[in-house]
């Protein structure tokens, strides 16, 4: 087993609009970042993951680029990115930033270009296309919904964008793009960051001939992810990422890899042909949709989750490694969805926190959720912010759906349930900001926020901390091999970690009930003693007994 620090790293993520607001203009921004770098410093951090931060008209907060080697005026200056380069290095913490290579801002200059005329050098950096009969040349929708195609009269052509239509994809297949991409990265591993995380990677190839996809509902358009969701031929694209690209630097890469199966993991996260150090896997999140997809809010129970936990789990042992998460800014907020944020706030986040922290990967922890951030109620649609929420809420408007269903598909799965800033305290603007923030703060910072938390050992702050630590103290706990325990339970998550022989064994009551836990017979024969308890279990040996609604507890074997 060869010892590798991104393995070994524990990760943050930063919305960065979201986190410090350092010159009260109700936007977060570098210098909020770096006034904050003690706090992730002491809670444990490694590694930092920060949204983009490059020049954007901010149609989709940043994920429309249209300089991808300057700052966003919001955020500040390149020099304050290079001192916040210095102070994260200065505290042996490393930073990874955003790579969006699959579409850029139609305000870059090269989509400038491109649209000015059909024989622009620049017009193939992009996918164009004629009309067909008249409309859009295929059916496809946008994954913000709506069309995917924009006309554009100027050349009266339409250019395809997967996300909004300020994001105009880039055309994979121009080899001159490829090496316009690849100079970028380098320019930023040369200026000395960490890693990337590589967003919406599996779509950057789309099916020749762009089909129409089949339409047995006769809707105006229909989801298109089999035109431009890990098309044969990507493995091309991303390996000559990684060799021109990303290899011989000292780096972490995280692809953001919606739709990859296991099967085809290699390619991606191979340990010897990956493209990618991790990736992040979309099964565990999407658990909860519903057969209409995202927008379709359905049940879930654990026993399918187990399942896809456990294929990950067991899938990668000694073939790649994992990128374990359960939030994220495009997910709601993970205490409201798998937990019970009214009655159980404090120990389903804890659960929560055991459950995945534990497993064999490496581990993201998104901004809020060390505090149990949890979703926010707006009433009014106004109150939200996110372009893809406007848009889904236009499209059923078209379709006639009824307003009161759209808004609450909206408040459960809006991407701004995640986006609402930081609660630092319970001053006015939760010391986000001295003045009323970009948007509206979550009321309930008054009780949830990281001053309290910081000053009370119980809190879900203080249990992040635990974890942490525990991690690193524990090498089972890094590079472990990982097995499930009581499978086939409905309301528990058991597994364990085992290393040389050391084995830690997992425990989780993943919901409010108080199902009676038995030992596994071949755990049975071993001593064992609580490391870590969401409730007071010190020296628990019963071989059997009651769990507490959401308890999770840490045992060492001996
Ligand atoms: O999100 C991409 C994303 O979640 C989809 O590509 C996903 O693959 C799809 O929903 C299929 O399940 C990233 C960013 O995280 C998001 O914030 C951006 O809006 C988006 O890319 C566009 O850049
Ligand atoms: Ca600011």
């Amino acid at each position: 087993m060869r010892k590798i620090w991104w393995k070994e790293a524990v990760a943050y993520q930063i919305y960065p609009r979201s986190f410090m607001d350092s010159n009260s203009d109700g936007i977060g921004d570098l210098q909020g970042i770096i006034s904050k770098l003690d706090y992730l410093k002491e809670l444990g951090i490694d590694v930092i993951w920060v949204c983009p931060i490059y020049k954007s008209p901010n149609d989709d907060n940043g994920y429309d680029i249209s300089d991808y080697q300057d700052i966003m005026d919001d955020f500040g200056s390149m020099e304050d990115f290079d001192t916040l380069l210095r102070e994260v290095h200065k505290r042996d913490m490393r930073i990874i930033l955003d790579l969006v290579l699959n579409h850029t801002s139609d305000e870059h200059p090269w989509f400038v270009e491109s649209r000015s005329s059909r024989d622009n050098p620049k017009r193939d950096y992009y996918i164009w296309q004629d009309a067909k009969d008249g409309a859009e040349p295929n059916n496809w929708e946008s994954m913000f919904n709506g069309s995917a195609w924009e006309y554009d009269e100027t050349t009266d052509q339409y250019y395809l964008h997967l996300y909004s239509r300020k994001q105009p994809d880039l055309n994979m297949e121009n080899p001159v793009v490829r090496q316009e991409l690849v100079q970028m990265i380098r320019w930023w591993l040369d200026k000395g960051i960490d890693g990337f995380r590589v967003d919406a990677i599996s779509h950057i190839k789309k099916l020749p001939g762009l089909p129409n996809m089949p339409n047995p509902n006769h809707l105006r358009f229909v989801n298109s992810m089999a035109g431009h969701q890990n098309i044969e031929g990507i493995g091309e694209f991303i390996s000559q990422f990684r060799r021109e690209g990303f290899a011989g630097y000292d780096i972490m890469t995280v692809g953001e890899a919606s739709g990859i199966p296991i099967t085809e993991v290699d390619s991606w996260i191979g340990e010897k042909n990956g493209a990618f150090n991790m990736i992040f896997q979309f099964e565990h999140v999407n658990i909860d949709f519903g057969p209409e997809g995202r927008w379709d809010c359905a049940p879930w129970n654990l026993v399918d989750l187990k399942a896809i936990m456990n294929k990950w789990q067991t899938g990668l042992e000694g073939v790649g490694w994992n990128a374990l998460y359960l939030e994220n800014h495009d997910q709601p907020r993970s205490v409201s969805r798998f937990g019970d944020p009214v009655h159980y706030h404090k120990e389903s986040s804890k659960m929560l926190a055991t459950f995945y922290m534990l497993m064999q990967g490496t581990p993201f922890i998104y901004q809020g959720q060390e505090i149990g951030m949890t979703n926010v109620v707006f009433n009014e649609l106004s109150d939200y912010r996110d372009v893809e929420i406007y848009n889904f809420y236009r499209e059923r408007l078209m379709d006639g759906k009824d307003i009161e269903d759209t808004m609450r598909r909206i408040r459960y799965r809006a991407r701004d349930n995640a986006r609402t800033p930081m609660q630092w305290d319970d001053t006015p603007n939760s010391g986000f900001s001295t003045v009323l923030p970009w948007i509206r703060i979550n009321p309930n910072y008054h009780e949830i926020n990281v001053n309290q938390q910081m000053s009370d050992p119980d809190s879900i702050l203080n249990y992040y901390k635990k974890l942490i630590a525990l991690r690193k103290e524990n090498e089972a706990l890094i590079y472990g091999r990982y097995e499930s325990r009581l499978t086939e339970h409905p309301e528990i998550f058991a597994y364990t970690r085992t290393f040389e022989d050391q084995t830690f064994l997992i425990l989780l009551n993943f919901f409010g009930n108080t199902p009676m836990f038995a030992m596994p017979k071949e755990l049975n024969e071993r001593s064992r003693h609580v490391i870590l308890s969401n409730y007071e279990r010190v020296g628990q040996t019963d071989d059997k007994f009651v769990l507490k609604p959401y308890e999770a507890i840490a045992y060492q074997l001996n």
